[in-house]
């Protein structure tokens, strides 16, 4: 099976060329101009559009427990809406409960993932720690094709991981060579203005934001970078939607830390006017964590992203129905926490980045997927066109203008944040494995087709970071501490 996608400008996040892509076997054989391709290859005309790497969203919670329901969108409906908007791999969490061993936590959403129709690789979530913990972080890295770890430092009572447990897996992590990466909020102020806010009287959405502003972000993305700092293991900081905690990162990597950043499309474009709507159901529809801010924090994080101290941007896919969202009548601290966005990323990321001049083409691609495969370590498998990576592509129409709307979207969820937001520039054909699987606004896809994507750790670079820790971090690392006979 091959395929010829000819007429296009291929654009990476380090070059544009005119140049035909010719993809055999589910890879990418030949990039170039005149290419001897067999007679009877599949052609795609791209007519002039651009051919990009397929976007890759490293954050996403398809068919998720949680707050005492399940995401609407599962993995089959959420790859494929996916795939119709040019986005062409996601990396979803295993959350285990508290006490569940990670094994088991992530051999059941393994199979959840078995009906994706794109690929998908799985972070897994340390919500608590014991010796089993420590063996599993192991066999995952190992056999498993896990090299991130996620720590919500919110969420109290339910999947919070204390200090304690962040010190214990980021050492693990770094001794793996894998990536921690967190939820910056502290859970503890969460839970006591939760509270206050709730003897004030907010009951409804307004008190969402109310009870998480950006001090209490701030304060988290500082503490886990400098735990990072300390023992010298990189951090990856997931969905950064304030100064405060873009500031932490900034200065982090000022001073020589490895800290990545990853901004929601969501928290750059929607701001917190909408927790006043008068309408329960539409302010509800925006609950998620961490809120979103103010046009200031917008502006700020637009700026991190310019500056690369934000690398990449994903959506927190987390998708919960109207009736779902219901179950915090009365009272905010209950309505399920989570906003889709899978879709449309990369359209309002090339619309509102692109377009306004925020961005270059190759800086998009950069942001939208190969800065996510160098971070999670899949790179040029992924996030690349040259001979031998994956044929995951999108042949990307900038002149293209539709308005997004939950009437028309493909996600399986009753709202959509973007609604009613006009964007120029979207996916008209999405290549996955070298298979057309968009085109024409139809999706072809079979169930199950998608792949787990095993990802590498990290070694080299991680050997090497441990040396220069131990050089620089402000407090002595293990190997630097002195002995009582120095
Ligand atoms: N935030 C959400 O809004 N949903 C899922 C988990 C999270 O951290
Ligand atoms: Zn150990
Ligand atoms: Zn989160
Ligand atoms: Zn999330």
């Amino acid at each position: 099976m091959s395929l010829l996608i000819k007429g296009g400008t291929v654009v990476t996040a380090d070059q544009t060329m005119r140049a035909d892509v010719y993809c055999a076997d589910g890879r990418i054989a030949a990039v170039g101009e005149a290419l001897d391709v067999p007679a009877g290859a599949e052609v795609v005309d791209a007519g002039g559009a651009l051919v990009m790497p397929g976007g890759i969203d490293p954050h996403t919670h398809m068919q998720l427990p949680f707050m005492g329901t399940v995401t609407s969108e599962d993995f089959e409906s959420g790859t494929a809406a996916a795939l119709a908007g040019g986005t062409t791999s996601i990396i979803d969490f295993v959350i285990p409960d508290p006490q569940q061993p990670l094994m088991d936590a992530f051999r059941t959403w393994r199979g959840w993932a078995e009906k994706s129709v794109a690929d998908y690789g799985f972070h897994v979530a340390v919500t608590w720690w014991d010796d089993s913990v420590h063996a599993d972080m192991g066999r995952l890295v190992r056999d498993e094709g896990v090299n991130s770890f996620k720590h919500f430092m919110a969420y109290k009572g339910a999947i919070m991981a204390p200090d304690e447990v962040l010190v214990r897996s980021f050492e693990r992590a770094l001794e793996l060579g894998a990536m921690p990466t967190v939820h910056a909020e502290n859970g503890e102020l969460v839970w006591t203005l939760q509270q206050k806010i709730k003897e004030r009287g907010f009951t409804g959405p307004e008190g969402h934001p109310l009870s998480r502003p950006p001090e209490v972000e701030g304060e988290a993305a500082n503490r886990a970078i400098r735990i990072a700092q300390v023992l010298g293991v990189p951090i990856y900081i997931v969905h950064v939607s304030c100064k405060e905690s873009l500031e932490a990162i900034t200065r982090a990597r000022l001073e020589g830390q490895r800290v990545f950043g990853e901004v929601l499309a969501g928290h750059l474009v929607v701001d917190d006017s909408v927790y006043r709507h008068p309408d329960w159901d539409t302010a509800a529809a925006y609950v998620m964590s961490p809120p979103f801010r103010s046009k200031e924090h917008q502006a700020a994080l637009w700026k991190g992203l310019q500056s690369g101290n934000l690398q990449t941007t994903a959506t927190d896919h987390c998708c919960f129905c109207a009736d779902q969202k219901r179950m915090g009548l009365g009272d905010f601290t209950k309505i399920p926490n989570g906003t889709a966005g899978v879709e449309d990323r990369m359209a309002v990321l090339w619309h509102h980045g692109v377009n306004a001049g925020r961005m270059t083409p190759n800086e998009f691609v950069a942001a939208t997927s190969a800065n996510a495969a160098k971070i999670f370590n899949i790179y040029p498998r992924k996030g690349a066109i040259t001979p031998g990576a994956d044929a995951d592509l999108v042949v990307w129409d900038p002149k293209a203008s539709r308005t997004i709307s939950a009437k028309t979207h493909h996600q399986k969820i009753d709202f959509n944040i973007f609604e009613g937001m006009t964007v120029e520039g979207s996916a008209a054909v999405t290549v996955s494995a070298g298979e057309v699987v968009w085109k024409n606004g139809t999706l072809d896809v079979r169930t199950g087709r998608g792949r787990y994507v095993k990802r590498p750790n990290f070694s080299p670079m991680f050997e090497a970071l441990g040396k220069l820790a131990a050089r620089t971090a402000p407090m002595p690392v293990d190997r630097k501490l002195p002995t009582a006979a120095e």
